[in-house]
């Protein structure tokens, strides 16, 4: 199993996805994801320039060991590049090695913990009426589990709303709710957190009313708050029982997270754009989130986030994997593997992919009743087909950034 050839990938089907494939002397070939979304050449360009060349010749059965090497041989550690293209070797190594063994990655951690992952799909409306169709549409897809975002009057456009997006048919611009927006430059959006504080606790009183106190519902505020305004959300969404309120604080600083704690029950969800245990030292041993947001792809792969979430486990701290569509299916994959098999899994964010870029990847998850499932082929159970990547080629694309009436760039 020595590592023969990896290359790098990049096809633009619905969007960006920057693959790494890895072939070994005896023909197994592993698949890791390392999209980072907006700045795919720039991993491309880490993964070809300064990862491939030590992989070649290395044991693909040496996953440790070669975690280890890319990491700490590497004079400059860490940032969202790095453990991105770690992350991708990390993932395409456990691919082989379960193709190798004969048996789904989950086996090899240790086996199923659960039967399935809940799954929370995004919800969203410009008003109520919108926002509920949204919902039932949802549940009648199945979820039961469901992230609501909602339009603030007065706000043009917000992130994360569906009906927001032109499709690229109508406008030759696509720009889908959770875009980055394929263009030359980011679209500028627009915001207002009076406003938004005022209305959404309104949002979720009505989406009670109508849909009964059962129903698991969340919330992401995208890093847009300071600490009191966001302890004053979480207060004011506690009659509303959330799942959990997400990236209420810039996820910069922890300390943030110490005075929202102090002042709201609401559970908290952290760490999308965290890429190592380092950054959750803080917040885990202070018990100051619920939910760790990280995703395979940008935490340094199976081997790292396993890390994190064994450690979370200590403090009662369960797993909420980032699964937008800018993770793509062998993201996804490993996603699905990892949360099947470590006992502190929470919930898993699910957003479906676009019909080419499933025809890209070649699946073998199941999605039933609201759970997630990765299949039993051997390895992470995602193949690419090459004739469909190389139909795509890659698009420039930039998230959307938002200013405040005045003109101030403000927080994401
Ligand atoms: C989520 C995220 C996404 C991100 C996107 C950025 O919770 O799914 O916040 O909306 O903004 O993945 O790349
Ligand atoms: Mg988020």
């Amino acid at each position: 199993m020595i590592i023969d050839r990896a290359e790098v990938i990049l096809t633009s089907p619905d969007r960006n996805f920057v693959t790494l494939r890895i072939t070994t002397d005896d023909g197994l070939t592993g698949l890791g994801d390392a999209t980072l979304n907006g700045r795919e050449l720039a991993v491309v360009s880490y993964l070809e320039e300064h990862v491939v060349p030590l992989l070649i010749g290395r044991d693909a059965a040496r996953i440790e060991d070669t975690w280890q090497f890319l990491y700490r041989g590497a004079y400059w550690r860490r940032g969202p590049v790095t453990m991105a293209a770690i992350a991708a070797v990390d993932m395409a190594l456990w691919d082989i090695k379960g193709k190798a063994a004969g048996m789904p990655v989950y086996q090899l951690l240790g086996g199923a913990s659960r039967d399935g992952l809940l799954a929370y799909g995004h919800a969203s409306g410009r008003d109520l009426p919108e926002l509920f169709d949204s919902i039932r549409s949802h549940l009648e897809q199945g979820y039961r589990a469901i992230r609501v975002q909602t339009g603030v009057p007065g706000l043009r456009s917000i992130y994360g709303i569906a009906s927001n997006a032109t499709s690229e048919e109508n406008t030759g611009v696509r720009y889908d709710h959770e875009p980055a927006q394929r263009g030359a430059l980011p679209h500028q959006e627009d915001w207002d957190t009076g406003a938004y504080l005022r209305h959404v606790p309104t949002v979720f009183e009505a989406v009670r009313g109508e849909f009964g106190p059962e129903l698991p519902l969340l919330h992401d505020a995208h890093h847009r708050l300071t600490p009191t305004q966001a302890a004053r959300l979480g207060r004011s969404l506690e009659p509303f029982d959330l799942f959990w309120l997400e990236d209420c604080t810039p996820a910069e600083n922890p300390e943030a997270l110490r005075l929202v704690r102090g002042h709201t029950t609401t559970p908290l969800a952290i760490g999308e754009v965290f890429n190592t245990v380092w950054d959750y030292q803080q917040i885990i041993r202070e018990q100051l989130i619920d939910y760790v947001r990280s995703a395979v792809t940008h935490t340094g792969g199976i081997t790292h986030l396993r890390r994190v979430l064994d450690y979370a486990a200590l403090y009662q701290i369960k797993s909420g994997m980032h699964g937008p569509t800018d993770i793509s299916p062998v993201g996804m994959a490993a996603a699905m593997h990892l949360g099947l098999a470590v006992h502190n899994f929470g919930i898993q964010e699910y957003m479906k992919h676009g019909a080419r870029t499933d025809a890209v990847f070649q699946q073998s998850f199941t999605w039933r009743d609201g759970y997630l499932h990765p299949g039993e082929k051997p390895g992470l159970g995602v193949e690419l087909d090459p004739d469909e990547s190389g139909k795509y080629p890659y698009v420039r694309a930039y998230l959307p950034y938002n200013r405040l009436a005045d003109g101030t760039v403000h927080d994401w």
